[in-house]
């Protein structure tokens, strides 16, 4: 009789574990394959992130205002296929107002980063800072979310080409990343910023996992090389 109890209790043990193992197992993978649909515009302040927000949604060249809180929404990109409904968010550049991003990164499927070409010498610390952190999100690296770097007033005659800026934002990247490298214990498990590309080789954007391009653009001017259609081919070849 107590030979049956016992197994009673071990048999009714073994199926919670079964049920409990089952239910983590079900809740990652559901986790996981939450939609990524989700294209996120980022970029230091006055980089131009609005101004392509109403570009791409309904293809106006509109005076806009420094952002305190985001522009979302699900549209179809002006004059593209109507069919292909895209969910785009542009935060503001603020340091104090941009760490909203963070929320997204989840669900993100790809990331615009806005560079004024023309004052990138002098802001370039803060736009490598930016940038590096958004690399180094735990959701970026890990789904491999597709980058567009786009180098924007390129009107402007001191604006810098984009591979000027490339080249710039690797030389920044290598030097940050050995000071990032040595205080990365004391950061919290979730947050923890990797060190970006290969130990004992000097940065490169092709040693991410990423797929990371460049284009320049002046999404202040109407006209037909604005730089407007490579940015919305791209999110297009990304939907
Ligand atoms: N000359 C020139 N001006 C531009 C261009 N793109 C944007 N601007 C202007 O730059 C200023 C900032 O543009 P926004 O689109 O508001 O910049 P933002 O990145 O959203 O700025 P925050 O919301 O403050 O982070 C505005 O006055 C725009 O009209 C461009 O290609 N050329
Ligand atoms: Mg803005």
């Amino acid at each position: 009789m107590e030979m049956n109890n016992n197994l009673i209790i071990i048999i009714a043990i073994a199926s919670i574990a079964i049920l409990l193992i089952a239910a983590i197992v079900i809740l990652k993978l559901t986790g996981n394959r939450e939609k990524k649909d989700t294209f996120i515009i980022t970029g230091i302040c006055d980089s131009g992130k609005t101004s392509l927000y109403l570009r791409l949604r309904n293809d106006k060249v509109m005076e806009t205002h420094t952002s305190i809180t985001e522009n979302e929404g699900r549209f179809p990109l002006a004059q593209e296929d109507e069919e292909k409904v895209f969910h785009v968010i542009d935060f503001p550049g603020h340091y104090k107002l941009r760490y909203k991003y963070q929320d997204f990164t989840p669900i993100t499927k790809g990331v615009i980063f806005v560079i004024d070409s023309a004052t990138f010498i002098k802001n370039e610390r803060e736009v490598t800072e930016y940038l590096y952190e958004i690399l180094a999100n735990k959701y970026i690296s890990e789904n491999e979310v597709s980058i567009l770097i786009a180098c924007n007033k390129q009107d402007y005659l001191i604006a810098l080409p984009k591979e000027r800026i490339k080249t710039a934002l690797e030389n920044e990247i290598n030097n940050l990343r050995s000071t990032r490298a040595a205080g990365v214990e004391e950061q919290d498990e979730d947050n923890v910023d990797d060190f970006l590309g290969y130990e004992n080789e000097a940065f490169k954007f092709e040693h991410l996992p990423n797929q990371i391009s460049f284009i320049e653009c002046e999404l202040k001017s109407g006209n037909a090389n604005s730089g407007i259609s490579e940015i919305k081919d791209w999110m297009v070849e990304n939907f």
